[in-house]
């Protein structure tokens, strides 16, 4: 049987890490089911995670096991029955505490998802209020779960519709938003009325134990069971289970297009709901009326920031004919005042790639780039130091190529030149995924044409800003291999119940739709 501790304090032989006030220490659980709940079953097996600016473990924790899995969906079943029965705008008031507990952490969990992912610091603070605003937008959103009514066709009768919870939610997230993409599934799930089990990134576990510390002092305050609960393990045999899992009414998965389609496949196969935000490979189209001064750092923010590691990085730059000398010649120069370094550190705005395996890929792209024959205007190296670093770069290259085709998780901008706007706009939709785009123009007639049914063929279309760094108030997800999910503001809500559309006959006679007449009395009266 797991064990459940009563309090963190459990660990007594624990060492508290650096962020001592998020409650982590040298050896963390591997599973909460809920606020006083902390399991870490018969497992012996323990991971790490890895600070990528220096190589070195932070802090280790135990895997989940089965049993723990178990009890943690036992306990998000059970949580469940009693929050659909809160009223919405009450379920609202728990997250709009947690959204509170995380205005006074912001500071400290930034600093934290800034040491485990290597992201700078400004993008971990960051990535902590994008989690504020979300939760700000369901608490609002847990008053607006609206449903429509219908007129009905029926003499004396009421249609309408209602948004009913699903149940339990699993939220199975990526290393490089550790924190934030949780909040968007996890806070909208939870007005909505559902538990959630979460399923975080092995790189970045600590996060997820940070985040459900906050979220279990909420939860033990206001007397809330397991709302909000976690499984961590080094692999995925736990994440495999839940996808399977009948009892689990909703995956939402973020990561590779390659295992998102196994997760789409398996979740329609047992008819349940999916969310799936995959693979990126978004360009930024600069034509000859852009404004370069608008353009030139929204296109270093979107390549180098988090490393190239969103799923909305810039990776192709688009350049028309006429000014790609000048674009080329000053990213370049922009280039060179991206500081590489700790991530911590002031100044630096580009920290390490997450792994030694991510840095190895980086690598490897650059040498196919340099067997296709592409050149490399700048970068192009890893850098000789502790820690997963690689220089920004920025290289010539061919749209068809499959490297280009592919996403690499990282700081390679890859640059191609155009003639025409319908050309650059082919061109952009000519990869299998469809995230992010963005074009720079003064031109009306081109955003306008860029933003129309024959312009991007992306989830997220921006004019004169990046394609990274979306808001949380619109719907954020991508159409084709991206895998076509919604999430975070707009109606993403919707994604979390279940519609039931009611019918009340509120008169003495049973008129049927479509005038069907069904003279049950005519039968008896022949027979
Ligand atoms: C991701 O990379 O998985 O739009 C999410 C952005 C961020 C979210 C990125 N708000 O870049």
């Amino acid at each position: 049987m797991p064990k459940s501790n009563t309090t963190d304090a459990a660990h007594p032989t624990a060492k508290d890490v650096t962020l001592g006030k998020l409650e982590l220490h040298e050896l963390n659980p591997g599973a909460c089911a809920g606020p006083d709940e902390w399991l870490d079953g018969n497992s012996a097996t323990k991971f790490d995670s890895i600070n990528p600016a220096t190589g070195s473990p932070i802090a280790s924790a135990f895997c989940a096991n089965h049993d723990d899995y178990e009890r943690v969906i036992a306990r998000a079943r059970e949580a469940c029955l009693r929050w659909h029965m809160v009223p919405a705008p009450k379920r609202g008031e728990l997250v709009r505490k947690i959204g509170d507990a995380l205005r006074e952490n912001k500071d400290v969990l930034g600093e934290l998802v800034s040491l485990e992912t290597g992201k700078i610091k400004q993008e971990g603070v960051g990535e902590v209020q994008e989690m504020i605003d979300i939760a700000d937008l369901a608490v609002g959103q847990s008053r607006m779960l609206y449903g429509k009514t219908m007129h009905s066709e029926r003499v004396e009768h009421r249609m309408y519709e209602q948004w009913h919870p699903l149940g339990v939610v699993g939220v199975i997230t990526a290393f490089n938003f550790p924190v934030a993409v949780w909040a968007w599934n996890a806070l909208i799930a939870a007005v909505a009325g559902n538990t959630v089990v979460w399923k975080p990134s092995p790189k970045a576990f600590l996060c997820a134990l940070a985040v459900q510390h906050i979220c279990n002092r909420v939860m033990r305050r206001e007397g809330y069971p397991g709302i909000f609960s976690l499984i961590i393990e080094d692999g995925a045999e736990l994440a495999n289970r839940l996808v399977n899992d009948q009892r689990v009414a909703l995956i939402s998965f973020t990561g590779s297009t390659a295992v998102g389609r196994r997760v789409g496949e398996t979740v329609a196969g047992r008819m349940a709901k999916v969310l799936l935000e995959l693979s990126g490979n978004n360009a930024v189209i600069v034509d000859d009326s852009a404004d370069l001064d608008l353009a030139i750092p929204a296109i270093v923010f979107g390549s180098v920031g988090t490393a190239g590691q969103r799923c909305t990085t810039t990776r192709r730059l688009l350049i028309h004919r006429n000014v790609y000398e000048e674009v080329t010649a000053r990213l370049s120069r922009a280039y060179e005042q991206v500081k590489v370094g700790d991530p911590l550190a002031p100044g630096v705005l580009m920290g390490p790639l997450i792994d030694a395996q991510a840095k190895q890929r980086f690598l490897d792209a650059i040498r196919e780039l340099r067997q296709l024959g592409g050149v490399i205007i700048r970068g192009g190296d890893g850098l000789d130091r502790p820690g997963f670093y690689v220089e920004p770069t920025i290289a010539a290259a061919e749209n068809k190529w499959a490297l280009v085709q592919r996403e690499t998780f990282g700081p390679l901008l890859y640059v191609m030149k155009f003639e025409t706007l319908e050309d650059a706009i082919a061109m952009q939709n000519d990869v299998s995924q469809g995230l992010s785009s963005a074009l720079f123009t003064n031109d009306l007639r081109h955003a306008e044409l860029f933003l129309s049914h024959a312009g991007s063929d992306c989830g997220i279309a921006n004019i004169n800003i990046g394609t990274s760094g979306a808001e949380i108030g619109g719907a954020f997800g991508g159409e084709k291999d991206t895998g076509g999910g919604r999430e975070a503001g707009s109606d993403a809500w919707r994604a979390y119940m279940r519609r039931q559309t009611n019918t009340i006959n509120w008169g003495r006679e049973l008129p049927l739709a479509q005038g069907i007449e069904f003279d049950l009395q005519a039968t008896e009266s022949a027979g």
